[in-house]
């Protein structure tokens, strides 16, 4: 059996589904790894499996042991990857696209309905103990249904969401590099104009250099009046400041948010805020993607060691 290094401790159910196919150290403590003791663990290894949550730069990449033939990574993001540092040790990755559109489709209606129908503050009220009783003024929200909603990013993850939203009646836009088949919605290669028709704007871009703070004051501003914001694509995509600082004025309804700049770590006025509707990176945090995304791992990294290949080969 290839043995594997799993830096994160995974579901039980996935964690015995990694065992069947290989011999697995796991990280047991599941504390957080920095590089260096990724590397260290990497000794004697075929192949790592890793997060998001870990990072593999250049540096990390170029000590990795001669033993380590593949990275698997147990996600679709990888921007914490230096894929170019390994492709030029050739070393290849797999990663776990399309299994997770669905869990983290799901995610974003929650967000978006959990800021539209303000649930964070319903939620204190009753845990609280300070509900009064229904009264027709009590936390009035914004309606879903028919509004324009604006997807940047229109991938995998994009369409699953707009297929859920279409349920709503929701106008489907999006804003990409390039326009998709007929059907897909209205694309807006305008930005500006894009931006401006979002009732309720969904962020399922990758993060990249070029997203870093892509929703800053300037965007925010051509949203139109009490638009909601949703982000479930990473948290490098937003500027903090400027949402917190649109929620406060009212420019904003809301946000639903997923995903945060300097995770686990949080932007303060999200603590505060409670227009904003928060929950901490569990897009795809169903037993049925976490077993998906294993399967995906594990075809990958088993085909590359019997030298095919896999469809999820990233590198
Ligand atoms: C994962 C994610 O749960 O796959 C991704 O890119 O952001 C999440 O859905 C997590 O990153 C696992 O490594």
């Amino acid at each position: 059996m290839k043995r594997i290094f799993v830096t994160r401790r995974l579901p039980e159910p996935v964690e015995a589904r990694f065992a069947r196919s290989f011999d697995v150290t796991m990280n047991v403590g599941d504390r957080r790894l920095s590089s260096a003791d990724v590397v260290a663990a990497c000794d004697g290894m075929d192949a790592l499996v890793i997060n998001t949550s870990e990072r593999l730069d250049a540096a990390a990449v170029a000590g990795l042991p001669p033993s380590l033939k593949a990275v698997g990574t147990y996600s679709v993001g990888h921007e914490h990857l230096d894929l170019d540092a390994l492709r030029a040790r050739g070393i290849p990755v797999v990663y776990t696209p399309d299994v997770l559109s669905a869990s983290v489709a799901d995610n974003a209606m929650l967000l978006m309905l959990g800021a539209a129908r303000r649930a964070r503050e319903g939620q204190a009220l009753i845990v609280e103990g300070r509900w009064k009783g229904w009264g027709p003024r009590q936390l009035i929200g914004t309606e879903v249904t028919g509004k324009r909603l604006g997807i940047f990013g229109m991938g995998r993850i994009g369409r699953e969401i707009a297929g859920r939203a279409r349920a709503f009646d929701m106008e489907i836009g999006y804003h990409n590099r390039r326009p998709l088949e007929a059907g897909a919605g209205l694309y807006f290669a305008d930005e500006r104009e894009f931006l401006s028709r979002s009732d309720i704007l969904v962020i399922a871009a990758p993060a990249s250099p070029e997203t870093r703070y892509w929703l800053n004051a300037e965007r925010i501003v051509r949203l139109p009046q009490g638009a909601l914001v949703v982000n479930i694509a990473r948290g490098s995509l937003v500027d903090d400041d400027a949402l917190t600082a649109a929620v406060e004025s009212g420019h904003l309804a809301g946000a639903g948010l997923d995903v945060f700049d300097g995770e686990p770590d949080v932007h303060p006025a999200y603590l505060r805020l409670e227009r904003i509707y928060v929950q901490p990176h569990i897009g795809s945090s169903t037993l049925e993607t976490r077993l998906a995304m294993a399967e995906h791992v594990i075809s990958g990294l088993e085909a590359l060691f019997a030298g095919r290949n896999p469809p999820n080969r990233l590198v």
